[in-house]
């Protein structure tokens, strides 16, 4: 799948820092990549496209946009993968509730979420990957998983026994109870009769009347959720890459699921050397979802006038790991902040660049701290200096490391 226009990022005099980033595996922070040079490896989870980019999907994307930043700063090449979940349950149930094509309406959202990523300057993935067009990688992945003795059938589905990973929980580190019921409020089927266990997850979804199918050598059907993501991962980035990232609703099943069965799959261990997550963004007291239908639209906004910029300095405002709610007083503020400093990098003078930029980075390799970044930048902005070369380094900062284009 085409991903979208790159934005320019311009190299940033100074000397860059290692990324510390918080892992949920291992609940504590990890330095990724653990070595000098090279390339760094990250798997993000795209979106399904049923909806239009709401403010949590892009406060997440932006996260790992950070993440990518930070490592080119530090002179890793970057491999970035994130799928499209271009086939699932709610996607086909959004488009028979609204009367479109399933396909339609996937590519009239793919398209819509390629254009508010290129607004926000967003860097493109070099592989975005549909499930529709990983048909074979994905029953691939299960015909490994069964050679692995971890697939067993269910009325003509396949489920993955989890039992087969010794490390299954590790990178929720959820108890039983806790895994159980996030796996029912969040796509799986605990109490589905003919199950060995109620985690096992669905790998393939035999043909249904007026559903999608392929051919495969599992017979008709079509990808259960999670092995997309192992198969997909696995394929273009290979195992123990650096990142593996999602929003916060992700950690269980999701990436415990995909995690799991790459391991299985591969008999290696682990799939991601850190799993990072973005908290939850919500509206009025509820977190923000397709399904719920409380959103802000990152293209509404646009079409209403609002300034990428000022999106983007509203989403950074708020520290990753932590769960806020949109305010109507976010976009203002974004807008403001955005003028102040296109105001203060348009002077001919101004306080000390080099150490301005130099905060910059420490905060943002320090977990993404990016409020303590804006902090630094807001601050050099509303100080007089005679550093002349200041206001220039520090625009070519914001736009590197931030992504804001001033
Ligand atoms: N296609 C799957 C991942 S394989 C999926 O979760 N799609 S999604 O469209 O529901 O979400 C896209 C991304 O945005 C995911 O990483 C998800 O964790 C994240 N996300 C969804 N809602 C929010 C929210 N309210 N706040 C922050 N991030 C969110
Ligand atoms: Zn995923």
């Amino acid at each position: 799948m085409q991903a979208w226009t790159k934005p320019d990022i311009p190299a940033v005099p100074g000397p860059a820092r290692r990324l510390r980033l918080y892992d949920t595996a291992s609940r504590g922070l990890v330095e990724v990549p653990p070595t000098d040079g090279g390339t760094a490896r990250m798997y993000v989870c795209g979106i399904t496209p049923y909806d239009a980019t709401h403010m949590g999907h892009a406060a997440t994307y932006v996260t790992f946009d950070l993440i990518n930043r930070l490592w080119r700063d530090a002179g890793y090449d970057v491999s970035y993968t994130q799928n499209i979940t271009d086939v699932d349950d709610p996607l086909l149930e959004r488009a028979t509730a609204t009367g479109v094509e399933w396909t339609d309406l996937a590519a009239r959202e793919i398209q819509l979420f390629r254009d508010d990523m290129t607004a926000l300057r967003v860097i493109p993935p070099q592989h975005y990957i549909g499930v529709v067009e990983s048909i074979d990688l994905v029953a691939n992945a299960v015909e490994d998983l069964r050679r692995a003795g971890a697939v067993y059938p269910v009325d003509g589905d396949l489920y993955f026994a989890v039992k087969a990973d010794p490390a299954f929980g590790g990178v929720s580190n959820y108890d039983r109870d806790t895994m159980r019921e996030l796996f029912a409020e969040r796509g799986g089927d605990p109490d589905r009769e003919g199950k060995q266990d109620p985690l096992d997850s669905l790998l393939w979804r035999h043909e249904r009347p007026g559903e999608p199918a392929w051919d495969s050598a599992l017979g008709r059907g079509r990808p259960g959720w999670h092995v997309e993501c192992s198969a997909i991962a696995l394929k273009y980035l290979g195992m123990s890459f650096d990142v593996q990232g999602g929003g916060s609703d992700l950690i269980f099943p999701h990436h415990e699921m995909s995690a799991s069965g790459a391991q299985v799959a591969t008999g290696e261990h682990p799939f991601a050397r850190a799993y990072v997550h973005q908290a939850m963004v919500g509206l009025d007291g509820e977190k923000m979802s397709k399904s719920k239908g409380n959103l802000v639209l990152v293209s509404k906004e646009r079409l209403a006038g609002a300034d990428p910029m000022a999106i983007r300095l509203a989403l950074l405002t708020h520290h990753y790991r932590t769960d806020w709610f949109w305010d109507e007083s976010d976009l203002p503020d974004g807008q403001a902040r955005l003028e102040r400093w296109r105001a203060a990098v348009a002077r001919d003078a101004g306080p000390d660049g080099a150490a301005v930029v130099n905060a910059v980075r420490a905060a943002l390799t320090n977990d993404l701290d990016s409020a303590g970044a804006l902090a630094a930048l807001d601050e050099w902005a509303a100080t007089d200096g005679t550093d002349s070369q200041a206001p220039a380094l520090v625009a070519q900062a914001c736009d590197a490391l931030l992504g804001v284009k001033l």
